[in-house]
Formats: C-alpha cells, sequence, structure tokens
C-alpha cells in the first residue's frame, strides 16, 4: 500500500469526546491523516474488518469522510458502513456500530460547537460496544500522534456518497446507508408510537423540536413528523447546513430561543426540545417551564417503567459528578444502585455494557440508556412524549409532583470561556492546593463539610482517573464544583456548578438564580475567580 512521509503534530491530545480543533488547524498538512492513521493504529488490527462512519455535515466533513476512506482502504480495512451524504448523528452512530457488530466507528463532529470556515471540527473514535473510547485508547492515539512518521492511503477521485449502494475502493466495501433508518427502527422498539401519534392526533398533546440547524433535521422529521404525524413546522431549522446558519448548535436557553419563544407564549405546546450538532444532547422545555437536564434524567428514572423499552425495570442509574444529585434521590426512594462518573460519556460505557445501569445523564444536556452507548437528544425526546402520553399531565406537572415527592434540587452552571489558560490553570492549582484545609471553613456563613478532588476507580476493570474537578460540599445539602472544560478549541473554559436541595413544600418553586445567589457569590470567593481571571461575571449561565 502506498506510504506517505508525514511529520507528528504535537497538539493532537483527545479531550472530553475526541480531538476539537479550528478548522484551519485541522486543514494544515497532513494534520488530520495523521490523526486517523493514529485512531486505525491504536484500534488494534483493523484489516478486514467493518467501521462505522459519519459526522454531523459541518464544514469539513464531506472532505473528511473523503480522506478517512482512502486511509481505511489503505490500511487494509474490510468494510465502511458510511451514512449517506458521510452522515450520521453520534447516537445513530453508535447504533450503526452495535447493529452490525463493527471493530468501530469514526464520529466527526464538534458537536455543540459552532461550525464553518472559521469554526470547529473535530473527530473521535467509538470502540465495537459503540461508545466513545477509553482513555487508554485516546492516550495511546496520542502517545502515536507523537511520533507518526508515516500514513497509508490509495488515491482515488472521490467516492460517490449520495446513493444507497455498495461499491469497493481497491478491496475495500463501502456501503452507503441511509443515516435514519437503523435508528428510527431501535427507537420503535423503546417507546410506544402508536399512543404517542393518537395523543398528538387528538391534540391532547403537542410538541415543536428545534433541530438547530444541524444533524437531527432528517431525524426529527422522520419520527416526530413522519412517523408521529406532527405537523411539518413541528420541526425547526430542520435543514443540516455546514456551518448551522452561522448559529450555534448548543441547546440552551440563549441559542434555542426561538423554541423558548414558543414555549413561554400563552398558546405554547405540551413539549419544546432541541438539540446539538451532533444529535446527542437534549433540552426539554415545557409550557412556561424549562426542565434542567438534571432533573430530567431524575424524572426519567423515576418513571422509567411506565415507558415500554423499560417497564420491566431498571438496574440503576449513573450521573457525571458535576451533575446535580437529584437522580440519587430516587435511586435511594427506589432501592437502585447509583453511581458517580467523571464528565465524559465514555465514563458510562463500562456500567452499561456491565448491566449495572441502564439511564445515565450528565448536566450538560446529555442523557441515555443502554440502548447505545452515546448519549441521545432525540431518545430523550421520546422519552419525554412516552411519558406524557401515558400520564396525561403537563410537563409542569410532572415536575412539581416530582419534586413534592423527592425535594427539588436548585442548580446552576457559571461558564466563565476564552480565559487565559495559564490564569485558569493557576486558579485551579491553587484550588487544588487548598483543598485539605478547606473543611470546617465558613464562607459566608457555609460551613464546608467535605472537599477533594475527584477520582474515580472504575468500578468495572479498575481504571482509575484522577484529577476530575474540586468538589466542596456545606452544611445544608449544598455543593459547589470546579473544573476546566475538556472541548473548547480558544483558551480555557472554567466550568463552576452550584447546587442546594431544597425540600420544604412552599420552597420549591422559586428561580434558581436567587436561592442560589449566596452560594453563588462564595464560589466566586473561595476560588477568587475575579482575582485570577478579571472577571466579575459568568460568560454563559445555564
Ligand atoms: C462538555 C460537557 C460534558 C460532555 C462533553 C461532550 O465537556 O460538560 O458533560 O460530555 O461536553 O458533549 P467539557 O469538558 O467541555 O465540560 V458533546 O455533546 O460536546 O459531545
Ligand atoms: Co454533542
Amino acid at each position: 500500500m502506498p506510504k506517505i512521509s508525514t511529520t507528528a503534530y504535537l497538539d493532537q491530545r483527545p479531550g472530553t469526546s475526541g480531538l476539537r480543533k479550528k478548522v484551519a488547524e485541522f486543514k494544515q498538512p497532513h494534520y488530520l491523516e495523521n490523526f486517523v492513521q493514529c485512531i486505525l493504529d491504536a484500534a488494534g488490527d483493523v484489516a478486514g474488518k467493518t467501521l462505522v462512519l459519519g459526522g454531523d455535515g459541518r464544514y469539513l466533513n464531506a472532505h473528511a469522510v473523503q480522506v478517512i476512506l482512502r486511509i481505511c482502504a489503505g490500511n487494509g480495512v474490510g468494510r465502511v458502513i458510511v451514512g449517506r451524504g458521510g452522515l450520521l448523528s453520534t447516537p445513530a452512530a453508535s447504533h450503526l456500530i452495535r447493529v452490525n457488530q463493527a471493530h468501530g466507528g469514526i464520529i466527526l463532529s464538534a458537536s455543540h460547537n459552532p461550525g464553518g470556515p472559521d469554526a470547529d471540527f473535530g473527530i473521535k473514535y467509538n470502540t465495537a460496544n459503540g461508545g466513545p473510547a477509553p482513555e487508554s485508547v485516546t492516550e495511546d492515539i496520542y502517545a502515536r500522534s507523537q511520533r507518526i512518521d508515516a500514513y497509508h492511503c490509495v488515491e482515488t477521485d472521490d467516492i460517490d456518497l449520495d446513493t444507497l449502494a455498495t461499491s469497493h475502493l481497491d478491496r475495500m466495501v463501502i456501503e452507503v446507508v441511509d443515516p435514519v433508518d437503523a435508528y428510527a427502527d431501535l427507537l420503535k422498539t423503546l417507546f410506544d408510537f402508536d399512543l404517542i401519534r393518537s395523543k398528538l392526533a387528538d391534540g391532547s398533546l403537542s410538541v415543536v423540536f428545534d433541530a438547530m440547524n444541524a444533524i437531527t433535521g432528517p431525524y426529527a422529521t422522520r419520527l416526530l413528523v413522519d412517523e408521529l404525524g406532527a405537523p411539518k413546522d413541528a420541526v425547526l431549522r430542520g435543514t443540516p447546513l455546514p456551518d448551522f446558519g452561522g448559529a450555534h448548535p448548543d441547546p440552551n436557553l440563549v441559542h434555542a430561543a426561538d423554541m423558548v419563544a414558543r414555549m413561554t407564549a400563552a398558546d405554547a405546546p405540551v413539549l419544546g426540545a432541541a438539540s446539538d450538532g451532533d444529535g446527542d444532547r437534549n433540552l426539554i422545555h415545557g409550557a412556561g417551564l424549562y426542565v434542567t437536564p438534571s432533573d430530567s434524567l431524575a424524572v426519567i428514572a423515576a418513571n422509567a417503567t411506565l415507558i415500554k423499552g423499560y417497564s420491566a425495570g431498571i438496574a440503576g442509574v449513573a450521573r457525571s459528578m458535576p451533575t446535580s444529585r437529584a437522580v440519587d434521590r430516587v435511586a435511594k426512594a427506589l432501592g437502585l444502585p447509583a453511581f458517580e462518573t467523571p464528565t465524559g460519556w465514555k465514563f458510562f460505557s463500562n456500567l452499561l455494557d456491565d448491566g449495572r445501569i441502564t439511564v445515565c445523564g450528565e448536566e450538560s444536556f446529555g442523557t441515555g440508556s443502554n440502548h447505545v452507548r452515546e448519549k441521545d437528544g432525540l431518545w430523550a425526546v421520546m422519552c419525554w412524549l412516552n411519558l406524557l402520553a401515558v400520564r396525561g399531565d403537563s410537563v409542569r406537572d410532572i415536575l412539581i409532583d416530582h419534586w413534592q415527592t423527592y425535594g427539588r434540587d436548585y442548580y446552576t452552571r457559571h461558564d466563565f470561556e476564552a480565559l487565559d489558560s495559564d490564569a485558569a490553570n493557576r486558579l485551579m492549582q491553587e484550588l487544588e492546593s487548598k483543598v485539605d484545609t478547606l473543611v470546617g471553613s465558613t464562607w459566608s456563613g457555609h460551613r464546608v463539610l467535605h472537599a477533594d478532588n475527584f477520582a474515580y476507580t472504575d468500578p468495572v476493570d479498575g481504571s482509575e482517573s484522577a484529577r476530575q474537578g474540586i468538589r466542596v460540599s456545606f452544611e445544608g445539602d449544598a455543593r459547589i464544583v470546579y473544573r476546566l472544560s475538556g472541548t473548547g478549541t480558544a483558551g480555557a473554559t472554567l466550568r463552576v456548578y452550584i447546587e442546594r436541595a431544597e425540600s420544604h413544600p412552599e420552597r420549591l418553586l422559586l428561580d434558581p438564580q436567587q436561592v442560589l445567589a449566596d452560594l453563588i457569590a462564595v464560589a466566586g470567593d473561595l476560588a477568587d475567580i475575579r482575582g485570577f481571571t478579571g472577571r466579575e461575571r459568568a460568560d454563559v449561565i445555564t
């Protein structure tokens, strides 16, 4: 096979979810090729094996898919299953890996980061279970990227990926599949489509979904409009665009503003939702009421047996460390195991594979189950539609009922973006160095009960992940967490997560920013955010 000489780039360390860089960085000579070769080398013997390939359609997706096919052929891969047009949502890619018993898959996305020539691109490798490669594999990819001096690649014109067909590139089979079919079939096994369809038809249920000009447009149109009979205009911004129409494909209250406006109007539908660039995140909104991702996870866990695919009950739950402890309360009440993992979906995979958990989620708009090994935006939307159809209540009623039963975890995340990396690192180092002395200290009346730098030992394979974020617990069931983002492409982002539990029946419907105002101030003082960063306020509050 032709071997092409190259020079190593030293900055190809995957973060929370793959390698994310500016498009201009990916366009450097051999930059993408190097990384793909390192993926294939770290993936074990790929000769003759099947891989899945696709991405969220952002700028560079189409080009990258062609390059990756050439390198796969150069490395003797047996078969590549590609989504038509090079498109696949992240959960659909995970499912295709599993259902085809593929060796793994390569997913092209920078998820919720903006796309376009001046914005972000990303690439990640998922293993045979359909989940993001564990740290042992991503570190191996990184180590190889430091010393790579050649890659294997065949020469060919661009392959036609717009026609559903099977073709050959050298001895490698390329199978172009519909990106939605298999995924839609999977969801049909999990949810009561007939019931939801009938409730949408009689008007007792209604939905609006914002696809944010990103990958979920075709998926949402198939499921909500074609299968469930919702009107066409139930899907907003439903055509995937390479630059997401210049918008930020991050499903939060700021970037999904049109959907939120519909949901806060007098004639709001029953359910409003949105997903991100690659389709693994979800935002859930009821008429006039936003559901935090931490609460959404807890509600889904508490009501799982009402949903067809989970009617036999769930084995256990897991949440990422910074996610609120709402789901822990459900687990306790139901006598289920609950796990706290580091940030990033890869840490859920072993628990899912081992059957220890069935549903899991992150505060960052990620929820999912054992049906795939990624978080899944439309799965969460279908969960809520199914629950609403069965219970016949509003989102508000379901949430208030939940809080009355389990209490409410008031929760907010404050992000300080595009910080000077050195300043952000110094802030974290200072926090780490004083973590042991914090216990017993009092901050504006809040006494610290416990403080540590979160370390995780995987209960299934014993692998260890240290320094995953600073946790500070206070009297009164309050908590502040600090960590640096691992998905940004410019400077550093400090994430500060603030929460407090409340069970008094008359204090369940307050404004989180007000309830948490004193703790938010403590969070700033305790880490001296202003001193280190010069910032008075967070850039994004969710
Ligand atoms: C963020 C979220 C994390 C999520 C990750 C990937 O990571 O906090 O919970 O798993 O994005 O999501 P970080 O390191 O920036 O905090 V996605 O939808 O961007 O693949
Ligand atoms: Co995403």
